[in-house]
């Protein structure tokens, strides 16, 4: 600390990120009774979770509130923001405030002091938008003077939130050994008795960035059979993309606890050679090599299935025992580095009354009914790649937001690579049951299907095929609808 503070005093260039910006006033919600920095006046504040999802997961808007805004420009396009907490806005004069942005209120999301440069949004995953304050603070000096320290006359409101439209890459080897682009129909990723092959991973991913996806997303599909961290292939797919890619990455496969579960304990899994490793070294593999979130799929099911065996109750939010997989890599890395990957089936049921230990819905019009007509069914939640376990979308949704994951991609097989639609009503019923951000998944096929699942209440929506099998146009004309100011996607114009 006391370097820091040393550092910051003799008013040396410092440029704060995230929790670099937060660090420097004097304290946080996040950890009460530890002092900041102290550089800025005020505490650090949780978002409210009553009426919205937390973190706030999205590309917001950033208006200045200086005449002289640099690094930052006049104009300053949307950025990517992936946080809890926030500054809110000083009630009184507030010279260091450099720009606010909005999320269910407006907060301050940049602040300036002599040469010091702190923001809320991660510049380095924004996109060229981002680079471009990087590069401007590299290269340029602050403004002095009273321009520098003037007000913007009236601040632009920021832009809400675009909701974010997120590129996914199912990868996987094929017969001939080599890391591919694949994509299953309803899982089933063979065609003619060979794996689909869409292409290389990074180059379709940097295509995908190039061409205005918000993120980017790979799932290692078959990591549940091999040994994850000599899966050197899929960490340099990881290295590569981080050197190229300079939006948020996620990667996920084979995080997993122990195989058996009795009980609620934690550890590390034993492969069949005998091989032993823990869910967060394989996290911490993914990390160095340059994801910015891991994704948790078969483990996270086993750890909400052990956390209602032992007794415990996902409300009001008490946690578990820190053992898991979920608490492990969140205490380490942060609750919003951990995106829960569930791959949901439906059962069908006559009636509402019919499954009495589920949370069951009524299928809307659109949605297939049963093989005996059923218009009923719960969503039940398989583990690696399709296979069943008895907990359904609700519960996991609840047991994992206790056990402190940030957000929960939400697959259903029974809509992946179908292009007909997301599935409506588990996206209503998990946004209902959790305040986590949801990201939808499974079933783009047309412009409408994107807005529709944004309507229904997701925070995000994710797509494969159709951005696999090129379908620009239908892409372009969907985000272009859904959100117009957003940053333009050009898919594959
Ligand atoms: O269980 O932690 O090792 O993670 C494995 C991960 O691999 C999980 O996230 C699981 O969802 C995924 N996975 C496992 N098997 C398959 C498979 O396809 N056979 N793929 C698989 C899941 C679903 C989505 C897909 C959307 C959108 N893929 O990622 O991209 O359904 O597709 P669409 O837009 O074409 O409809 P673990």
């Amino acid at each position: 600390m006391e370097p820091l503070r040393q550092y910051l005093k003799e008013d040396r260039p410092f440029f704060g990120i995230c929790l670099g910006m937060q660090t420097l006033f004097e304290g946080s919600e996040e950890s009460p009774g530890v002092p900041g920095l102290g550089l800025l006046p005020g505490l650090v504040r949780r978002f409210p979770t009553t009426s919205l999802a937390v973190p706030n997961i999205n590309w917001s808007g950033v208006a200045p509130m200086r005449l002289e805004p640099w690094p930052l420009e006049k104009d300053q396009p949307r950025c990517y923001f992936v946080h809890s907490y926030r500054v809110p806005m000083p009630e009184g004069a507030a010279p260091w405030a450099l720009a606010c942005s909005e999320y269910g209120e407006t907060f301050v999301c940049a602040v300036r002091q002599g040469r010091c440069v702190a923001t809320q949004f991660h510049p380095e995953k924004s996109g060229t938008a981002g680079l471009k304050i990087l590069q401007s603070w590299l290269q340029g000096s602050a403004p002095s003077g009273a321009a520098a320290e003037a007000p913007a006359a009236a601040p632009a409101m920021p832009a809400v939130p675009a909701r974010r439209i997120i590129a996914c890459l199912d990868v996987r080897s094929n017969d001939a050994g080599d890391l591919v682009v694949t994509k299953g129909d309803q899982y089933d990723v063979r065609e003619k008795g060979e794996v689909r092959n869409h292409g290389k991973p990074v180059a379709l991913a940097e295509r995908y960035y190039q061409d205005g996806a918000d993120e980017v997303s790979f799932l290692n599909i078959t990591a549940f059979r091999d040994m994850v961290l000599t899966d050197q292939p899929m960490l340099e797919v990881l290295r590569l993309s981080a050197e190229r890619i300079f939006v948020p990455l996620t990667v996920g496969g084979g995080i997993r606890g122990p195989e058996r579960r009795c009980r609620w304990w934690g550890g590390s899994y034993v492969d069949a050679k005998g091989q032993s490793y823990s869910a967060l070294e394989v996290a911490d593999a993914y990390f160095r090599a340059g994801a910015d979130k891991i994704s948790i799929g078969s483990d996270a099911v086993e750890v909400a299935r052990a956390f209602y065996a032992a007794g415990r109750k996902a409300r009001p939010m008490p946690g578990g025992d820190g053992s898991s997989s979920i608490e492990l890599i969140s205490t380490k890395y942060g609750r919003q580095a951990v995106v829960i990957s569930v791959d949901p089936r439906r059962v069908y049921v006559p009636d509402a009354a019919a499954a009495a230990n589920h949370a069951v819905v009524e299928l809307k019009e659109g949605t297939p009914k049963g093989p005996k007509g059923e218009g009923f069914a719960w969503y039940c939640c398989t583990v690696k790649g399709g296979r069943d376990l008895w907990l359904d979308g609700r519960m996991l949704a609840q047991a994992v937001e206790a056990l402190g994951a940030g957000e929960l991609l939400l697959n259903c097989i029974d809509r992946d690579g179908q292009g007909t639609g997301y599935e409506l009503e588990l996206i209503n019923q998990v946004k209902t049951a959790c305040t986590l951000p949801v990201i939808a998944s499974s079933g783009a096929g047309t412009p409408e299907h994107f807005e529709e699942a944004l309507a229904t209440g997701a925070d995000a929506a994710l797509a494969a095929g159709i951005f696999h099998r090129e379908e620009v146009e239908s892409i372009v004309e969907a985000t272009q609808m859904l959100v117009s100011d957003r940053r333009p996607l050009q898919l594959m114009a």
